[in-house]
């Protein structure tokens, strides 16, 4: 990292790079200690309305079905009005002033407050329980505890339920995928079927020191397993869902031809499995990626990194090179701002206005440096499978102090490469292969070079250890 180092930003050197986390570093068991916190933070705001609370001497609320929790704890009826002193009872249900008890609805605008942005509380008002309850199946964060108190956090009742739920949490140490684990290039020239199975599993991991996420992932790690096939073989895809899951879970495979790519015959519920069979008729290198559960929010299932690629080889294969790596860009929205600490939960609006806090690689913030940094010797010829599996942002790969010799744009691995590329352009649930010889030894950095992002973690280094080549690269005074 020394080379790296030399870069430094606001937050300190590159290996410190985006996220000043105080080198805190928080201990599994302490983040029970934070949930805790949480849940009785919760608790205590409850309390707090609950003291403050008087009757409301309303009597003109038409329907139970028009009243609804804001961000800030004050209750808006039906007809518009703002009630700053109901009763929010322990299990989140709000009472009037005539004794009626209703449920809280979660409503996407009262999010929309919380972090700022303009609501019209009387259009606000006029929106029915049905509609509010239609928009959150639509547009929500899911029914996950974890994502709800993300999306309404003055809910003590949500917050006893996160950390029932969080005392059966996966747990994963560190949530990134090698670069380098993925299957050997095909050897072999008839058609096969290839089988594998696939396990969406919901999973507590770092986002960095001290910043927990509840990640939802294929196989506990990000990107899921990286397949590998030969055109016009047959594969049999296994979907298992984890029994500890809050959803359903599917996949889209973005290297089928079919309707919505697989992702409704995969669709399994909590403690199912689903098998399905596709044939890989085109070669390319594909991303695949949860399709949601029954109700849809793909988006979600994506912003919490539910992805992973296929790899279909042409008949004649790739060509050989020394090594092989591969690399997934993401975006993840949370509550909280840059760098907190804590556990950070899903911001919906976030993911909406399409303002990611994080942008990972391989599903942390820089998460191909340090220990996971890419491994290569002067002289090997590297090829990148690089997926793009943000939500939102269109990602601008590029080696500092590299020319990419082929690169397969898109992923399209059937025409000829373009050649001796500084940076290529690669789509929101796109790909692209890149072949990279590398002459000089020393540090490289790979990047989004729309380079604010660097900030925020769209960053990994490609370590090349050989002999010094004073002819191409030398300082000279
Ligand atoms: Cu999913």
């Amino acid at each position: 990292m020394d080379g790296a180092r030399s870069v430094s930003n606001k937050y300190g050197s590159m290996d410190k790079f985006n996220i000043d986390s105080g080198g805190l570093k928080v201990s599994w068991a302490a983040i029970v200690a934070v949930l805790v916190v949480v849940v009785v933070g919760a608790g205590l705001f409850a309390m707090n309305i609950r003291q403050q609370a008087t009757l409301v001497g309303d009597s003109s609320i038409d329907s139970m079905d028009e009243i609804h929790i804001m961000a800030n704890g004050d209750v808006m009826l039906g007809n518009g009005e703002v009630v700053t002193d109901a009763n929010i009872t322990s299990d989140g249900k709000i009472v009037l002033s005539n004794g009626e008890v209703v449920a809280p609805v979660m409503d996407m605008r009262s999010a929309a407050a919380k972090s700022g942005q303009a609501t019209d509380n009387h259009d606000h008002g006029m929106h029915s329980h049905e509609e509010s309850a239609a928009s959150d199946a639509l547009y929500g964060p899911g029914m996950s505890p974890l994502h709800m108190v993300g999306f309404n956090a003055d809910l003590a009742a949500l917050g006893a339920t996160l950390l029932e739920d969080f005392s059966t949490m996966n747990l994963v140490e560190d949530i990134v995928r090698n670069a380098d684990d993925l299957p050997a290039p095909i050897d072999r020239n008839i058609p096969r079927t290839v089988k594998v199975t696939l396990e969406a599993k919901e999973v507590v991991a770092e986002i960095d020191d001290g910043i927990f996420y509840n990640y939802w992932t294929f196989n506990g790690q990000v990107p899921g397993p990286i397949l590998r096939v030969r055109e016009g073989d047959t594969v049999e895809v296994t979907l298992k869902n984890d029994s500890k899951s809050t959803h359903g879970h599917s996949i889209d495979f973005h290297a089928v031809t079919g309707p919505m790519g697989g992702g409704v015959i995969s669709q399994t519920l909590p403690g199912e499995s689903s098998t399905i069979r596709f044939k890989a008729l085109k070669a390319g290198f594909y991303v695949y990626h949860c399709m949601g559960d029954a109700n849809g929010n793909t988006a979600v299932h994506i912003a919490n990194h539910m992805f992973g690629g296929v790899i279909v080889e042409p008949k004649g294969g790739l060509t050989p090179v020394d090594k092989e790596f591969v690399v997934f860009q993401g975006e993840l929205y949370t509550t909280g701002e840059i760098a907190d600490l804590g556990f950070q939960m899903f911001d919906p609006v976030s993911m909406m206005n399409e303002t990611p806090d994080y942008y990972t690689i391989n599903g942390k913030p820089r998460g191909l440096t340090g220990e996971h940094s890419l491994k290569v010797r002067v002289g090997e010829t590297i090829r990148i499978f690089f997926g793009n599996m943000g939500n939102a942002k269109t990602s601008s790969f590029h080696v500092i102090g590299e020319i990419m010799d082929n690169v397969y744009r898109e992923g399209d691995l059937i025409s000829p490469p373009a050649r001796n590329l500084q940076t290529t352009v690669v789509p929101v649930g796109g790909a692209m292969v890149a072949e990279i010889t590398f002459e000089v030894p020393g540090t490289y950095v790979m990047v989004d070079h729309s380079l604010a992002r660097l900030d925020r973690g769209a960053w990994g280094v490609i370590e090349v250890g050989g002999a010094d080549n004073d002819e191409i690269l030398f300082k000279v005074d």
